[in-house]
């Protein structure tokens, strides 16, 4: 089964995504995610420029072949332009291979390890009863997980808030919006959330809250250990993590367990986190980290350190990761948690789907491959939109993480 032909899509029902079509003679197509939020287009040109010519002709079966050949044929090894681009390629390929053996991709993966997958959602609000009520609509649709983010006095556009639309995007302007940052006032508060949280909704709801990449290690250090009291589901992206190293310094301070990873490619990128026991939660995804083919290894290597996968699944990851993840989810032995952020429903119409939500949890469905498709006519009615990420600035109009 010789790969005949394969093209990118680029739509914007609601947001913007990149998705790899790759067809083979057998007429059996896949579909994989390459989406890489505020830099679609480096994406679109690698695939098309320099991946796509490489694999007419190929045997689409051979997935690991495949993967190697991309990774080490490049010699520029890693980052998040090429690990999308070799992601987009494996989901397909694992979508190709599903379909043609006529079984779901969990099945190809060993099959379930459990019935369903918790997720967790995002309850935001700009002030703390405001964050309160949208946990309690979270609980009473199912959730047993809820990540709440609020907004924090002083701070303009605080991280994780919504700006009064359902469905939470900060790829929002074509060029960056400015927000402002001030960890001083965010630690001072952040508690008084949680407080408040635990007071109306007790301890049967799993908390969740995600630093998105502000605090140094000592300030995580301080944050986790003034939130031990609330016993969260994890603390997340509390420190930048190009140095892994830094984790050591937090872990040594607080019992919070720890996530990060969402902007990791590779297993290079976790390893020291892993093997030193510096985090609990590891949130690579298949469409950041090269596919299925590469965070399976992860994974297990993960599992040889009690450390439990959480994937990342924010509205930038198509339907066609969340299709994929929830497989992956759905035989990973150690698996922790997935994020759930609902897509709009321009999106659930642009891509179809198998997997389905039910009060808190999902399952993959059992359509062959991922069971993610894409309605190419449908998409075609919404042209791509230049959108960037926000920027963070500190008080002093220093440039921070966003
Ligand atoms: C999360 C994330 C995201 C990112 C987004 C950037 O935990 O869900 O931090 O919402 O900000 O994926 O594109
Ligand atoms: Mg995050």
């Amino acid at each position: 089964m010789t790969i005949r032909s394969a093209k990118v899509i680029v739509c914007s029902p609601g947001r913007n995504f990149v998705t790899l079509k790759i067809e083979t003679d057998a007429g059996i197509y896949g579909i994989g995610d390459a989406t890489l939020n505020g830099r679609e287009k480096a994406v679109v040109a690698y695939l098309e420029e320099h991946v796509i010519p490489t694999l007419i002709g190929r045997d689409a079966r051979s997935i690991e072949d495949i993967w190697q050949f991309l990774y080490r044929g490049a010699y520029w090894r890693r980052g998040p332009v090429t690990m999308r681009a070799i992601a987009a390629v494996d989901v397909a390929l694992w979508d190709i291979k599903g379909k043609a053996l006529g079984t779901p991709l969990y099945d190809l993966l060993g099959g379930r390890s459990r019935d369903r997958i918790m997720v967790y959602g995002h309850a935001n609000g700009s002030t703390i009863e405001e964050t309160v009520a949208a946990v309690g609509r979270y609980v009473d649709a199912g959730y047993q997980a809820v990540r709440a983010q609020c907004g924090v006095p002083g701070v303009k556009l605080a991280y994780g808030v919504g700006r009064g639309d359902l469905y939470y995007e900060p790829a929002d302007s074509q060029l960056p919006t400015e927000t402002s940052w001030s960890t001083a006032r965010y630690l001072g508060f952040i508690p008084k959330l949680f407080d408040r949280l635990r007071e109306v909704h007790g301890f049967d709801v799993h908390l969740l809250h995600d630093g998105h990449h502000r605090m140094t290690p000592l300030e995580a250090a301080q944050l986790g250990r003034s939130l031990e009291p609330h016993r969260l589901f994890w603390l997340e992206d509390v420190t930048p993590a190009e140095n892994q190293e830094a984790f050591r310094l937090i872990r040594q301070h607080t019992v919070t367990p720890l996530a990060v990873g969402e902007i990791f490619n590779t297993i290079w990128d976790a390893k020291d986190l892993i093997q030193h026991q510096l985090i609990d939660y590891i949130r690579m995804t298949v469409v950041g980290s090269g596919g299925i083919t590469h965070l399976r290894r992860v994974a297990d290597f993960a599992a040889l350190w009690g450390v439990r996968t959480g994937a990342h699944g924010a509205t930038d990851l198509s339907p066609v990761t969340m299709g994929a993840a929830l497989h992956f989810d759905s035989w990973v032995p150690n698996f922790g948690i997935q994020e759930y952020m609902r897509h709009s429903p321009e999106t659930d119409a642009v891509f179809p789907h198998a997997y389905g939500f039910e009060r808190g949890f999902m399952t993959p469905g059992e359509a062959p491959g991922h069971g993610v498709d894409i309605d190419e006519a449908l998409a075609a009615n919404y042209p791509y939109r230049p959108m960037q990420l926000p920027v963070a600035r500190l008080e002093d109009g220093t440039m921070w993480n966003w």
